[in-house]
């Protein structure tokens, strides 16, 4: 097949699984189109079969604001015709899904079937396709698409209902790739993040305020007083200031290390012991799945679709949003207690293997695609 992909190519999820679905479909020969406005972070290597078309947009001086998703219609119109794609797949509605609406009426003008089909990945949907301006856009993008998926069951529904859509959406979760994602026995970084054997709790984000980095620091600082640990947080945005602050001010700017945007996440994953995700909305949670593949137990929020990720008392733990007491007690719980620590490890690592791991999903992609095509 030849297919485009459209994503934002920034750090974030959605951009990730884009990125990895469209290396991993052109290690199975498909040819992979990226269209963006800038080379996706994940696309590090010259690939075969992969090709990358780059969205420009005018900067006119009328044009007070980018016209990029007008930008992105004409790309992929001139992309579909000259490389005679089969589909295209939009990562993230706004404003993917209505730039690729837009490109099919104009090539239905030249007797082009396209097809487009469309993942929806969480805020595009939970939050800013909400706001008046979007709403409607939305909707129609969404009962427009020849196929639609969702990352989670939640997703899914929360898609139904909430935009009153009646429609087919097909749940196909996100995916890690357990060959790279992995538990690697004596991290050498361990020794340099806790040179007297503490216990290393660990949080990777983009630091956005829905993510609640502030429990993080939280709970870490209940956990610290009870037994020796640090705590690593990676990744970077608005809230970090924020963070920092508050480490300030109670104190335990010693135990606490801020990293960045880092590119070694298997390495920062495997010298932890616990991962923490306390957010507020999360409609799957991929840092979540990349820790659990690396044999990581996580204690996140009961919300979104991370109960269909982190399994209770199994995998992890779950706690209302805020419950900084109760993720603390979780914590202190695993971390204290070895055997039942290895065994949340090891169950960890087998959900990740066995529901989300990238050959899986990447066939069930396939498949959809077919199905797409044959409609
Ligand atoms: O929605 C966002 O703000 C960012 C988006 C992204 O591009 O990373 O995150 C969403 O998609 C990820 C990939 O499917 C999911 O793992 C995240 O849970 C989801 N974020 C939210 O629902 C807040």
């Amino acid at each position: 097949m030849k297919i485009g992909i459209t994503c934002y190519p920034t750090y974030g999820g959605s951009g990730v699984i884009a990125t990895e679905l469209g290396k991993a479909l052109a290690e199975r020969k498909h040819e992979i189109h990226f269209i963006s406005y800038r080379m996706p972070m994940r696309l590090t290597h010259l690939q075969e079969n992969i090709f990358y078309h780059e969205v420009e947009v005018s900067n006119y001086p009328l044009f007070e604001f980018p016209l990029y998703s007008l930008a992105l219609t004409s790309k992929l119109v001139e992309v579909y015709e000259f490389e005679k794609l089969d589909l295209i797949h939009v990562h993230y509605a706004i404003p993917h899904s209505v730039s690729a609406y837009l490109a099919k009426q104009i090539l239905s003008e030249n007797k082009e079937n396209v097809k487009i089909v469309t993942t929806l990945h969480g805020t595009d949907i939970t939050l800013v396709g909400l706001e008046p301006s979007f709403l409607p856009l939305i909707k129609f993008s969404i009962e427009k698409s020849d196929g639609v998926t969702a990352v989670s069951r939640f997703l899914k529904d929360k898609t139904l209902t909430t935009y009153n859509v009646n429609r087919e959406i097909e749940v196909i979760p996100n995916f890690v790739d357990v060959e790279v994602y992995k538990p690697q026995e004596n991290c050498a970084f361990k020794q340099h993040f806790a040179p007297n054997n503490e216990k290393i709790l660990v949080h990777i984000s983009n630091f956005r305020p829905v993510k609640r980095v502030t429990d993080v620091i939280k709970v870490f600082e209940i956990v610290r007083n009870k037994i020796p640990s640090k705590l690593i947080l990676a990744g970077d945005g608005p809230d970090r200031t924020e963070c920092e602050k508050l480490v300030r001010e109670l104190k335990i700017k010693n135990d606490v290390y801020f990293l960045g945007k880092q590119e070694a996440v298997v390495d920062i994953l495997n010298a932890s012991d616990l991962f923490l995700l306390p957010s507020q909305s999360e409609s799957f949670g991929l840092s979540a799945l990349e820790a659990l593949a690396c044999g990581l137990p996580c204690i996140t929020t009961s919300i979104g679709g991370l109960p269909e990720l982190v399994i209770h008392n199994e995998t992890g733990y779950l706690a209302e949003i805020g419950d900084v007491e109760r993720m603390a007690k979780y914590a202190i719980d695993l971390l204290t207690n070895s055997n039942k620590y290895k065994k949340f490890s090891e169950n960890a690592r087998k959900r990740a293997v066995e529901f989300f791991n990238k050959e899986k999903i990447v066939s069930i992609y396939e498949e959809y695609y077919k199905r797409i095509l044959s409609i």
